[in-house]
């Protein structure tokens, strides 16, 4: 008999193993899947914390070795949840045993280990997924569409900006997301990320970089252990250690296509909680999109009647638009939440059909060259080709 359902084993419980969690629970019962998640087993050091987080979410087992995790027979999928350094070593290991790897982004430090993660998972014939969700928000992937349909033209302009303040009191403490040895850069890796891969997925490939990158704050407190899955952390004393990622990134960009492009990534926009925002300016028409309003998309249309023209604000909320018709009645919104939702779906699909998926660690190859050549450009303040 055909096995129907697929044994999840995740890697991580803090605000990713939440999201990711909340994803397999509720997948199958808002999209019909040809084959059921099952909340096999999750893994994390700390035994107490995991224990609490297996029974809150419904794991049915709990291993604080991820080796042992990825050794078992019964386990299907090896969902890694975890901060970016983390990811190469696992993601390696569970394609040599076979599993279908769902990652969180960034997808690694270095470019030579997220083509590691590349080459191994399609040397072992896994499907791998790269975790920029925001690919699967509605509105976004209406943008895509709308694209693809030609209603915008020959793309000009990309101005993207993604905005966070969650760091800006000085005393905020030196969690890993401000050590370069954890994080590689900050803003630049974090946030343009989901930018960069964005801007490939709606306007094309980058053909050169250069980039600005600064630093508001030079030492901050060192963190507590405990409680950095939520952006939130406490400080151990007042001892100081130097922050060694950048706090804000400017980068500009040719595309391959002739358009050009700028991203900004910031974790020092006070008031400004997780607004990436972008604007897609084309011979036809023009796109913008701001993720603090998600569920809508302005449009405006070099074809309406001139005394008409204007930007028009669409609520992708119509069953016509992608994903929404899993959900609500059309104008009863969704949230972030339901981003991991939709790519737990599509992945479930694929390694059902093994089938590919986007964004996979190829294109998680891709976005990390652009990233690095930001930096690289950062220092040497010049542009960078990309080949
Ligand atoms: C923190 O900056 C963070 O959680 C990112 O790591 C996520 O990818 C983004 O979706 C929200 O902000």
């Amino acid at each position: 008999m055909k096995k129907n359902v697929l044994n999840i084993g995740i890697i991580g419980y803090k605000f990713m193993g939440r999201a990711h969690s909340n994803a397999w629970q509720k997948v199958d019962k808002f999209f019909d899947l040809p084959v059921k998640p099952v909340l096999k087993i999750a893994c994390g050091r700390n035994e107490k914390n995991l224990e609490e987080f297996a029974d809150k979410w419904g794991w049915e087992e709990t291993e604080t070795d991820w080796r042992k995790v990825i050794e078992r027979d019964d386990i299907d999928i090896i969902d890694i949840a975890l901060p970016q350094h983390l990811h190469h070593e696992i993601a390696v290991a569970a394609a040599k045993n076979g599993k279908h790897i769902f990652c969180e982004k960034p997808i690694a430090l270095e470019i030579d280990q997220a083509q590691e993660m590349y080459e191994e998972s399609e040397a072992n014939g896994v499907v791998h997924y790269l975790n920029h969700n925001y690919r699967r928000v509605p509105a976004i992937a209406l943008a895509k569409k709308m694209i693809s349909d030609e209603l915008i033209g020959e793309i000009h302009h990309w101005r993207c900006a993604y905005q966070q303040d969650w760091i800006t009191d000085p005393n905020f403490p030196l969690t890993w997301q401000l050590q370069k040895e954890y994080a590689k850069a900050g803003p630049h890796w974090d946030l343009n990320s989901h930018s960069v891969d964005l801007a490939h997925y709606l306007v094309g490939d980058i053909a050169n970089v250069m980039a600005m990158t600064t630093n508001f704050v030079k030492e901050r407190p060192i963190a507590s252990p405990d409680g950095q899955g939520n952006l939130k952390a406490e400080a151990l004393s007042n001892e100081k250690a130097e922050v060694t990622v950048e706090d804000a990134s400017l980068m500009m960009v040719n595309f391959k296509n002739g358009a050009i492009g700028s991203f900004e990534g910031t974790r020092f926009a006070n008031g400004r909680k997780n607004k990436l925002s972008f604007e897609i300016y084309g011979s036809k028409g023009s796109l913008s999109f701001n993720l603090e309003r998600m569920n809508e998309l302005e449009f405006y249309s070099q074809e309406d009647t001139t005394s008409l023209k204007g930007f028009r604000t669409i609520l992708a909320t119509e069953d016509s638009h992608p994903y929404i018709k899993n959900w609500w009645p059309p104008g009863h919104i969704i949230g972030y939440e339901h981003t991991f939702i939709h790519a737990a779906a599509d992945f479930i699909k694929a390694v059902h059909t093994k089938g590919r998926i986007e964004p996979n660690f190829k294109d998680g190859v891709s976005i990390l060259k652009v990233l690095e050549a930001g930096l690289q450009s950062a220092v040497e303040r010049r542009t960078i080709d990309l080949h």
